[in-house]
């Protein structure tokens, strides 16, 4: 170590009776050619031990050093600082007494020379600006410093441009620049402040949590890497959790929402623990065909509204259920749908929002599990997935042997984040096979009919809806634009055309003046809306800001205008919860007329819409509207169990139909929750809901690779 430093001071300029005990390596250092050693050579023998390739104790050393360039009889002891004087072979002497030798006094001052000297390198490490940097260039030169090599097909990331918006959340920019180091600085002088305020026993929570926090990231690399993932540092991501409102009122509301997510979960976890569903009226467990028997659907729905409402303990027991038991290798028939938007959509958000590489790891496995879903003969997957056989097929009630529009449509959010995760690019390449696909077929007045054969690569029956079957097609075409940090221009122009043709042909106003979205089928319109549809107003509100030629404001009212009419829907029962579908002809309008439409299933649609209403506009009604569907929950649908669906909501009395969706935790309450909260809770700046409301982080221009994010 003492060694070490030598080298940066010049021979010349030291005291004569140190030169010479210096004199080996200078010798060294004259010795070479110029040019023709690394620069690392020219140091010390003991500073060359740790350059990569010099050799180590034990190893033999190179020819050129000679036997008296290191571990040779006198290399250990004192001798180490040296050979003896005038630089002989070999150890012999070092000790004798000679003409060379110093007298006591002489060995003490050169012992205080040595000592302030060394105080003096030390000196400036610590206190010069990031000696943390200095001193991690001296101590630590290791290859620990180095980045780690990419994965195979892993993209590199470009570098961030000056001025672009803030790294999000876990790619900052290039490390080591002035602008980088200020930032680190001063918000360690914040840190420093706000401590300054804690009670001890903050601190030593905040200190506790740290270290866990460290432990964690320490196993959680380990995992990743054992699953081959690229390392990723984790940042705190924006917006995670968020303030009390400052209204109490609000606040009130808000803490409302959130026992009603312990009631559901706590329900569930009481009675239906580690399966899909819950039955609360039976107390049991539910399943549900959509998932084969992959368990525990409504865990790893809830996780991230669990981790937004700040519900610590519940979010662990979460978290070790999926490290023991969530496993994807079992022998089932799965919806490649609904698998997607509900176990790799929370799995990738419960990720992003905690940065635990469990939900990592095992959302990209999944991801790899329903690869096979595209082998067809155009590359548009199978609604329905073998993942053990790899064997797919559609339903076999969708025209002709079709795939659904809004299956094979709402995968694109979850496979670009599983590329830029995995830095695997198949899966981004997949769902950009799709768009390629589609954006080649001729579109009947510009529609996207429900039906397409993954085969012929054709449409099947000329049905459009934005509701069941075509819905969140439509929704993934805006948000991969917004999710892309608008940049993903094919996106964004295949929605606003889409838009367009709806307003054309599907939109319609009903004598009463309600704005309600009518489906298509072949030409003619039948005008029923469904529950399902009611989502298209907050789409409409959250894609007016891109909207072309000025059409902001009509896009915003739009929105409004369906809320409303959502609204309606729910005004017109006597549960005040809406049906599945009701229809604007024969004489009503937003009610439904058929026995088969009157249920509710626990839907988020319409609350969704407020929502995103109320962000974009925080009028007051649409948290009113909000709390009024509050009380229609607890009144209706709160049971002894849990919460439960009805069968028919013009009914006078409850019939419920004894199922608690996972939806309900993982979209209806979380929707609500943020409806109460302030806007800074998941900012939409940062975070764009899947159609499950898993919330992904927006891939700033700066990170992932173009091909993630593009085409
Ligand atoms: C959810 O699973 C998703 O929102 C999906 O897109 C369709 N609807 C259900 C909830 O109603």
């Amino acid at each position: 170590m003492f060694l070490c430093a030598f080298p940066c001071v010049s021979h010349s300029r030291l005291p004569l009776f140190l030169r010479k005990y210096i004199s080996p390596c200078k010798r060294r250092r004259e010795d070479a050619q110029p040019g023709s050693a690394p620069r690392a050579w020219t140091r010390m023998p003991s500073c060359a031990r740790s350059e990569p390739g010099a050799p180590t104790a034990g190893s033999p050393p190179p020819a050129a050093a000679g036997p008296a360039g290191r571990g040779g009889p006198g290399a250990a002891g004192p001798g180490a600082l040296g050979g003896p004087a005038g630089g002989g072979a070999g150890g012999g002497g070092r000790k004798a007494a000679g003409p060379g030798a110093f007298r006591l006094t002489e060995k003490f001052v050169l012992l205080l020379v040595f000592s302030a000297f060394i105080t003096l390198c030390f000196g400036a490490i610590f206190f010069l600006p990031d000696s943390s940097k200095l001193l991690s260039g001296v101590f630590f030169h290791s290859a620990a410093l180095q980045p780690p090599p990419p994965p195979p097909g892993f993209q590199p990331r470009a570098p961030p441009q000056p001025g672009a918006g803030p790294a999000m959340p876990e790619e900052a920019g290039g490390a080591g620049s002035l602008e980088r180091i200020r930032a680190d600085h001063e918000r360690a002088l914040r840190e420093a402040k706000e401590t300054l305020q804690k009670l001890p026993e903050e601190i030593r929570r905040d200190i506790r949590q740290d270290k866990e926090k460290l432990l964690q990231d320490a196993r959680g690399r380990k995992e990743a890497a054992a699953a081959g993932l690229p390392q990723r540092p984790f940042r705190q991501p924006v917006g995670a959790v968020g303030r009390e409102p400052a209204d109490p009122a609000v606040r009130q509301r808000r803490d409302k929402i959130k026992e009603m997510m312990k009631y559901a979960w706590d329900n569930y976890k009481r009675y239906a623990w580690g399966l899909n569903e819950l039955k609360p009226i039976s107390k049991q467990g539910h399943s549900s065909n959509l998932f084969g028997n992959i368990q525990g659907a409504t865990i790893v729905d809830a996780l991230d509204t669990l981790f937004i409402m700040e519900m610590k303990e519940e979010f662990k027991e979460a978290k070790e259920w999926v490290e023991k038991n969530l496993d994807f290798n079992v022998n089932a028939e799965i919806s490649v749908f609904e698998v997607n938007i509900r176990f790799v959509g929370g799995l990738l958000s419960a990720y992003y929002l905690s940065g635990e590489e469990i939900f990592r790891k095992k959302a990209v496995e999944l991801g790899e599990k329903l690869l096979p879903a595209f082998n067809t003969p155009t590359g548009i997957p199978w609604a329905l997935l073998n993942i053990k056989s790899g064997i797919g097929r559609n339903w076999p009630w969708a025209s002709g042997g079709s795939s659904i529009l809004a299956e094979f449509g709402t995968l694109h959010l979850e496979f670009v984040h599983l590329s830029h995760l995995s830095g695997n690019p198949v899966f981004a390449e997949k769902v950009m096979n799709i768009r390629k696909v589609l954006s080649r077929l001729d579109k009947p007045e510009g529609l996207y009919p429900n039906y397409l054969n993954p085969s012929s690569g054709q449409w099947g029956q000329h049905h459009v809806s934005i509701g069941g079957l075509g819905d969140s097609f439509y929704e993934y075409l805006l948000k991969a634009w917004l999710m892309s940090d608008k940049t993903d221009e094919e996106g964004k122009k295949m929605y606003y055309d889409a838009v367009q043709a709806i307003e054309t042909h599907l939109i319609r106003k009903s004598s009463g003046g309600l704005t309600y979205i009518a489906e298509w089928k072949g030409g003619l319109l039948e005008h029923k809306m469904g529950h399902l549809t009611c989502f298209a107003g907050g789409m409409f509100a959250l894609g007016a800001d891109g909207a072309p030629s000025d059409k902001t404001g009509h896009h915003i009212e739009l929105g409004a205008e369906i809320a409303r009419t959502c609204h309606e829907s729910y005004d017109r029962t006597s549960m005040k919860l809406g049906p599945e579908a009701f229809r604007f002809d024969g004489g009503v309008e937003a009610i439904a007329t058929r026995q088969n439409e009157k249920y509710y299933i626990l839907r988020p649609e319409v609350i969704e819409t407020y929502m995103y209403m109320w962000r974009l506009t925080h009028d007051p009604k649409y948290r009113q509207w909000a709390w009024e569907a509050v009380e229609a929950l607890e009144k209706h649908c709160r049971v002894d169990g849990g919460y439960s669906g009805i069968r028919d909501v013009y009914s006078n009395h409850e019939s419920h139909d004894d199922v608690q969706q996972s939806f309900f935790l993982s979209e209806t309450l979380k929707y609500l929750y943020l409806l109460f909260s302030d806007d800074d809770l998941l900012p939409f700046e940062h975070w764009v809901f899947n159609t499950e409301a898993h919330p992904f982080p927006i891939l700033r221009k700066e990170d992932g690779s173009k091909e993630e994010k593009e085409k």
